[in-house]
């Protein structure tokens, strides 16, 4: 506890999808979709179908909640078990693909934020419920091929038992850091990604996006549209007026008293 009686600022934990960019609508959704029409099925997820989909977290889980809820008459001699690992690792080949063919850009005041971090020698921590290869992918095409050292832990996918909005991997990732919720902000982009970091104890930071807007973020310190930039801020919602339109350390450290 710093002399103002408010806790320092020691790592800011980032969610991945939704967060660091958008990835959902023109990313995972489309991987799924090649991944049914490379094994023959006549399966699609249009954009709002997929909206609805992601109310549950996880790939794996996504699949097998659509298969329970609109597919329920497989033909008998299909193991879904196998059909769904299979399902997804074709879907990772073909997401990991779009995002090394630069694809899927950083959202606004993601890189400004991430160097500003570095250069005060924040700690900074990827907490996601995607799979590893995601997460270095994106960050080496978005960022560059060192990007992956960059961050002190990366918490991802099936490290822990329970995915968002469980606690599991916002817990994980603190335990690594040697960390607790009260010394960290957390970033993200959804109801399911707020109610875990919230029940692991950690400030949260929200920045909506179409899938989420309209999503419910009671208990978050901040909901705001994007991290802004200098030249292009963000709006607060809820009427905030925060003094500036681009969220940098100094507004986080804010955010802790
Ligand atoms: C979002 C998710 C992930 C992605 C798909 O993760 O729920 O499951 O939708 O990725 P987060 P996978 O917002 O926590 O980053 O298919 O690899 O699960
Ligand atoms: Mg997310």
């Amino acid at each position: 506890m710093n002399s103002n009686n408010h806790h320092k600022l020691h790592a800011v934990l980032f969610d991945v999808d939704g967060t660091l960019a958008d990835t959902e609508r023109d990313g995972h959704r489309p991987a799924f979709n090649a991944a049914f029409k490379e094994f023959g099925l006549n399966w699609g997820w249009n954009v709002e179908l997929y909206g609805q989909l992601l109310s549950v977290t996880g790939g794996k889980e996504r699949l097998r909640y659509f298969i329970d809820k609109y597919k329920p008459n497989l033909p008998t001699g299909i193991d879904i078990n196998n059909l769904i690992s299979d399902l997804h690792q074709a879907k990772t080949r073909h997401y990991v693909s779009l995002l090394k063919q630069g694809r899927i850009p950083l959202r606004p005041g993601i890189a400004r934020l991430i160097q500003q971090l570095r250069n005060e020698k924040i700690k900074i921590a990827i907490a996601t419920t995607t799979t590893p290869e995601n997460v270095t992918t994106l960050l080496k095409s978005t960022f560059g091929e060192d990007a992956p050292d960059w961050f002190e832990i990366i918490g991802a996918g099936d490290i822990v038992p329970q995915k968002k909005p469980a606690p599991d991997i916002y817990h994980w990732v603190l335990k690594q850091l040697g960390l607790s919720g009260q010394q960290c902000i957390a970033i993200e982009d959804s109801e399911n990604g707020l109610k875990s970091s919230l029940a692991a104890n950690i400030p949260t930071l929200i920045t909506i996006n179409d899938y989420t807007a309209q999503q419910n973020f009671e208990g978050a310190s901040l909901v705001l549209s994007d991290l802004g930039e200098p030249t292009h801020y963000f709006t607060a919602q809820a009427g905030l007026k925060p003094d500036k339109g681009w969220v940098d350390v100094g507004m986080l450290q804010n955010l802790m008293n």
